[in-house]
């Protein structure tokens, strides 16, 4: 059995699930590779020690540098915010180490781009953490669409709508900070729906949106900030320099029309991330809050009985579900990430390109530059070829 000794640089939120994904994939997808969690890595020693007990990594490192030069590391993975994707997976890449970084690939396109040029002249293996490809529903949709169930695609409908930000009184977490996120919404939840409707419709070939942000000041974050929550946020106020929402319309490769949106700001959507494909033969609606579901429309139906009928997605036969449980025990946001790490180890043993990968940072990250283009010009705006 091959060993592959991972670093994974981020403790937070992705450093939780990420972690979890490398303890749990040798146990319910056995396969050539033994994951052997060796570091874990972050600022903050004690909250990096803390981690490293919660989800057992070997070894802990506060120099992120350190871990990418040890020559013992096989894979780096970055969870950290996006600004620190760029030096980390070049650097990464470099030492000849695989790379797994987390959405959006980067801050800028230029900087995705140079990060996908330093993994392919290095010639390792990369991987961006686009995890809701690996739903069991997204990826039998995505096998209804090459098998064309769906017919020619007219209508591509994506909304990814949180709601965690509502409160005026939400501090200043580094995704509200534009030098440290890049842009808020689009880039955070809007990068999971451009990466979906280029999964399973087509590739995007322009697009006009709107960005806007409806609280312009919050409070300066307290010591001991998390993402979700404020511990002793100061009564200081800062600006907040990126998007509470964001609202597009696109034209696909294919001729199909889409709509977008991504919002943090829609009450009650914890974390509504959706899709509606309509097609000449059928339709297909999925929601992330039910993601066990798939509401499909066959037009063959016959006629007075057309309707959508709700497919349970917990079968054997469907993607990665026979690796759990019997049909109707459902899976969770977790599993997501334990089937993406699976498929990276399976690229590994391989010898072939993980999916997606860097090539899909860069070309989520052209739609992403294209809508920033439309929002500042109000204009149509082409999305770049990769
Ligand atoms: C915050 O919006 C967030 O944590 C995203 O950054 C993740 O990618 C998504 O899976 C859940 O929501």
């Amino acid at each position: 059995m091959a060993t592959v000794n991972v670093a994974l640089i981020g403790y937070k939120f992705m450093g939780k699930a990420h972690s979890n994904a490398f303890r749990q994939v040798q146990h319910f997808f056995p396969g050539k590779t033994q994951v052997r969690m060796k570091v874990i890595c972050g600022r903050d020693r004690a909250g990096v020690e803390a981690a490293a007990r919660q989800f057992g990594w070997e070894e802990v490192e506060t120099d992120w540098r350190k871990v990418v030069e040890r020559q013992d590391i096989d894979v780096v993975d970055i969870a950290t915010p996006g600004n620190l994707h760029p030096v980390m997976a070049i650097a990464a890449a470099a030492a000849r180490k695989h790379v797994i970084c987390e959405k959006p690939l980067a801050n800028s396109l230029a900087e995705a781009r140079a990060m996908l040029k330093a993994v392919e002249k290095a010639g390792v293996k990369h991987m961006i953490m686009h995890n809701y490809r690996k739903i069991p529903a997204v990826s039998l949709v995505r096998q209804w669409v090459e098998e064309g169930r769906l017919g020619d695609i007219y209508h591509y409908h994506g909304a990814y709508l949180q709601d965690w930000i509502m409160d005026p009184n939400f501090p200043l977490v580094w995704r509200l900070d534009k030098k440290v996120a890049g842009s808020g919404a689009l880039g955070d939840i809007g990068a999971h729906a451009i990466d979906l409707a280029r999964f399973l419709n087509a590739e995007f070939a322009a697009v006009t949106g709107q960005m806007t942000t409806f609280i312009k000041e919050r409070p300066i974050p307290g010591s001991g900030e998390g993402a979700w929550g404020a511990k002793g946020s100061s009564s200081r106020k800062g600006r907040v320099t990126v998007d509470d929402d964001a609202n597009f319309l696109a034209r696909f490769s294919n001729g199909s029309v889409g709509v977008f949106e991504s919002s943090r700001f829609c009450g009650g959507r914890r974390n509504y991330n959706t899709f509606q494909i309509y097609g000449s033969k059928g339709s297909v609606a999925f929601n992330l809050e039910r993601m066990n579901e798939l509401e499909f429309y066959e037009g063959a139906d016959k006629a007075g009985e057309q309707g959508y009928k709700t497919i349970d997605v917990t079968e054997s036969v469907h993607p990665y579900v026979g690796a759990w449980w019997p049909p109707g025990h459902i899976i969770g946001y977790e599993h997501t990430f334990v089937h993406a790490i699976h498929d990276f180890l399976v690229a590994l043993e391989k010898d072939i390109l993980p999916s997606p990968n860097f090539r899909d940072g860069v070309k989520n990250q052209a739609v992403l530059d294209a809508v920033e283009r439309s929002a500042k010009s109000g204009t149509w705006q082409k999305v770049s070829g990769s």
